[in-house]
């Protein structure tokens, strides 16, 4: 049997509420878990990074405001940083979530770091670091140089994967590792959440995102406003940023009784625990992590067939799939299963079923642990 090879391996991530942060904090925690030595990079500490667990290190990135830059700099801080970082502790491993700007920063510190043991760059595509900023003329041209000078190049998806070769006209191979979630233990039970939420026998509605623009949250409200019965339901919204935005087009569409919104909430596990049906309007997304915690818990969702979203939720089996801007057919799936609540729960329980069996830690994680070994044997010369 050949002995574990234990890494150290640099993350770089957004440390804020957003999907691409949230999975390299967990994928970090697992690695960790495993013998892996892990040192965090970022402007703060990721919000879901525990504190006080072995081989899990933060190292921060400092910013100066200098008053000779109109625009502060983050790219060259970061740089230096992950070139300290890696020389320090002799990193193997510096893996970058979303590309713009740790993808350029990480290839930058590799060539700080001539001449000494090779550190490998992996970077993780997460979606508008494609979708969004790969068509922007000001970013593709160094989105492509980044990733075609990176050791390994994954998508959270294989649509995201196409997207990217076809947008940036990239030839090398792109690994597909689909995201994982760990859910962590509710800290409440159902009846404390509903009760907090001033539910009573109603069904729970959930959607949980950032409410940017591509979430279209205006389809969401306007579909979840032609369910009937009214009083069958209400829509809870876990807003990762302000909602007040949606204001308006609550009260409009006579929804100020039915839409619950809690901001900025990091113990999601508490609330899908309590939750009955996801719902999400998505016009892009290239994996949606927000569904898949969903079906961590059971939970099954209506959502968009919408860039990687087929590749987690397999229609009629685990939730429904609706078209994009399609309000009237979203409602129509929310409310066939608001009125069908076996339906529901054989969807939640083959959505669980389908979450354990491929996107868990445990299935996940190995891939890329197999990928650091693989760039790890190669020499770049
Ligand atoms: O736009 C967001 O939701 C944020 C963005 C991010 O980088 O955190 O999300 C992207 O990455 C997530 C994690 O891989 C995916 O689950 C989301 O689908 C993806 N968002 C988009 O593609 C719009």
């Amino acid at each position: 049997m050949v002995a574990k090879r234990f890494l150290k391996i640099g993350i770089t991530c957004y440390p804020s509420v957003g999907g691409s942060g949230i999975l390299a904090s967990a994928l970090g925690e697992e690695l960790a878990r495993r013998g892996h030595e892990v040192h965090f990079i970022s402007y703060e500490r990721p919000f879901r990074m525990p504190s006080n667990a072995p081989r899990l290190h933060f190292h921060p990135v400092v910013i100066n405001d200098y008053d000779l830059f109109k625009y502060p700099d983050y790219t060259l801080p970061l740089s230096v940083k992950m070139a300290e970082v890696a020389r320090n502790y002799s990193l193997d491993v510096l893996h970058v979530h979303y590309a713009v700007p740790h993808a350029t920063a990480a290839i930058l510190a590799r060539s700080m770091l001539a001449g000494q043991p090779a550190t490998k760059v992996v970077t993780t595509l997460h979606g508008t670091d494609t979708t969004l900023l790969g068509r922007d003329a000001g970013y593709g041209p160094a989105i492509r140089h980044a990733l075609n000078a990176s050791d390994a190049v994954t998508a959270v998806s294989a649509w995201l994967r196409d997207e990217t070769q076809r947008l940036l006209k990239i030839e090398r191979p792109i690994d597909v590792i689909h995201n994982f979630y760990a859910p962590r233990e509710p800290r409440r039970t159902r009846a404390e959440v509903r009760a907090e939420l001033g539910f009573k026998d109603e069904l729970m509605l959930v959607h949980h995102s950032n409410l940017r623009r591509v979430k279209r949250i205006d389809i969401l409200l306007e579909a979840v406003a032609r369910v009937r019965p009214r009083e069958a339901f209400k829509l809870v919204i876990l807003a990762g940023e302000d909602f007040s935005p949606y204001q308006s087009q609550v009260e409009r569409l006579g929804l100020a009784d039915r839409v619950v919104v809690r901001e900025k909430v990091l113990d999601v596990e508490d609330y899908l625990q309590a939750a009955d049906l996801g719902v999400f309007a998505s016009e892009s997304e290239s994996f949606c992590l927000s569904i898949l915690e969903g079906m961590w818990f059971g939970c099954p969702s209506v959502s968009t067939a919408v860039g990687g979203i087929p590749e987690l939720v397999v229609s009629g089996e685990t939730g429904a799939l609706v078209p994009v801007a399609d309000t009237v057919e979203l409602a129509r799936r929310v409310e066939s299963l608001v009125h069908h609540p076996l339906e529901r729960r054989r969807l939640g329980a083959a959505a669980l079923l389908r979450a354990r069996a491929m996107f868990s830690a445990a299935v996940i994680v190995p891939r890329y642990e197999e990928l650091y070994g693989r760039v790890c044997a190669t020499d770049r010369g």
